[in-house]
């Protein structure tokens, strides 16, 4: 089993992740973890930190000449501000005067810190809310992209929509209709969408959000969107029907979701399934020269909590940032009067870093179960293993069936 944990507050010296499952002799470049940093940092609408940091991860432990030993992975992303926050952040002894948070921000985690941890400064919240937290992430998720990549599994998203405003052509259209070129990859959507400032797909609708997002900066205000994160080359039987923890789709949902101010998830048509006859819902079956396929992909790679082989297609919806510069209602806590809401420096817009995190936590995901169907303590044992289970599949099915026909 795979797992991993972060530590690290916004401000404090650094972030680290903690990293353990892997098998070894994966190969994995400190370039490839600090290539999926940058591109979290990425995207129009981010704040001034973004100039600030540069974020690289220094690996601690765990892999020996670019290869991983299969011991747990240490990395290190440190935080340039940090020399700014000292005094404000340190560990040791208060050594001066610092001002206490009082006024806590209508949609982030200031007032249910405070109440659940019984803190007299909203500082203490503030922290570890922070969406800074995704950085260690995407440093600890690239390995598991990095292992995917091993069995032609790849990840990619765009941004379908910022603030409401949408493309006028209907991308997720061709994804559920299966319509897709021949070398389509998830990672080949997304060297199109690095393209773009807003991780978009057409240059027009680029623009369009670029100054919705000006409109916003200029009222002091944030905006929102919708994105989708795909994933291609999967085999099918990964995730089963089994148990609510065995289902792939469920293991999606909550990493997707577990991702700062992310509001909605779905998989496949998702909400627009819930309108349609099952006739215009599901994905008809055909047989293929290697096995099966199906017509279209409404069901977004997902079946019974298995993944069919085809693509996974996952959407979701963050809600605008919670700072905002001309701020709504709030409580001093200090005086219980109505105030306007506290300003901290923060992004207008985050939702195309939001999706380069929705494609880590989508990988991390994916490699679980990957891991959790094939095991192995070294890669070549974890290949053995797939290269027997994909070779023998079609022709088990075959011949369980014979006789039936
Ligand atoms: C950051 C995400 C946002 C940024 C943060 C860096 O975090 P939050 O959820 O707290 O708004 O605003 O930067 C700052 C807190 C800052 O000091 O500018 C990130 O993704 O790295």
């Amino acid at each position: 089993m795979i797992r991993f944990l972060t530590a690290g507050e916004s401000h404090g010296k650094a972030l680290t992740a903690l990293v353990e499952g892997f098998p070894s002799n994966l190969k994995i470049e400190n370039e490839y973890i600090n290539f999926h940093l940058k591109r979290r940092q990425m995207g129009y609408g981010r704040g001034q930190r973004m100039k600030i940091e540069t974020d690289t991860a220094e690996i601690l432990s765990g892999i020996r000449f670019q290869k991983t030993l299969g011991t747990p992975i240490s990395l290190l992303v440190k935080n340039r501000d940090w020399d700014n926050w000292v005094e404000k952040m340190t560990s040791d002894k208060r050594k001066a005067k610092v001002e206490k948070i009082t006024i806590p921000r209508p949609g982030h985690a200031d007032l249910v810190g405070i109440s659940k941890y019984n803190f007299n400064d909203i500082r203490n919240s503030i922290e570890r809310s922070s969406a800074r937290e995704t950085a260690a992430r995407v440093a600890a998720c690239s390995i598991a992209r990095r292992f995917l990549e091993e069995f032609g599994i790849s990840i990619g998203s765009f941004v379908e929509s910022i603030g409401g405003i949408f493309p006028k052509k209907n991308y997720s259209e061709k994804l559920f209709n299966n319509d897709l070129p021949k070398n389509f990859t998830g990672w080949s959507l997304s060297e199109l969408s690095d393209k773009s400032d807003v991780r978009v797909l057409e240059k027009e609708h680029e623009l369009k959000i670029i100054n919705k997002i000006k409109t916003a900066k200029k009222r002091g205000d944030t905006l929102g969107g919708t994105f989708y994160t795909v994933a291609t080359g999967l085999p099918v039987g990964l995730g089963s029907f089994i148990q609510y923890d065995t289902k792939l789709d469920a293991e999606i949902a909550q990493s997707i979701m577990s991702i700062n101010a992310v509001k909605a998830v779905s998989i496949g048509t998702g909400y627009e399934a819930a309108e349609k006859f099952g006739s215009e819902s599901h994905d008809e079956i055909i047989k293929t020269k290697e096995g099966f396929s199906r017509k279209t992909n409404r069901a977004g790679g997902i079946e019974g909590g298995t993944s069919t082989g085809l693509p996974i297609i996952v959407k979701a919806a963050m809600k605008p940032i919670a700072t905002l510069m001309s701020p709504i209602e709030s409580v001093d806590l200090a005086t219980m009067k109505s105030v306007d809401a506290r300003r901290e420096r923060s992004d207008f817009v985050a939702v195309p870093a939001c999706a380069v995190i929705a494609e880590s936590m989508l990988a991390w995901s994916i490699a679980k179960f990957f891991l959790d169907k094939f095991g192995g303590n070294s890669i070549e044992e974890t290949k053995d293993n797939y290269r027997n289970y994909i070779k023998k599949l079609n022709n088990r099915i075959k011949s369980n069936f014979k006789n039936k026909r």
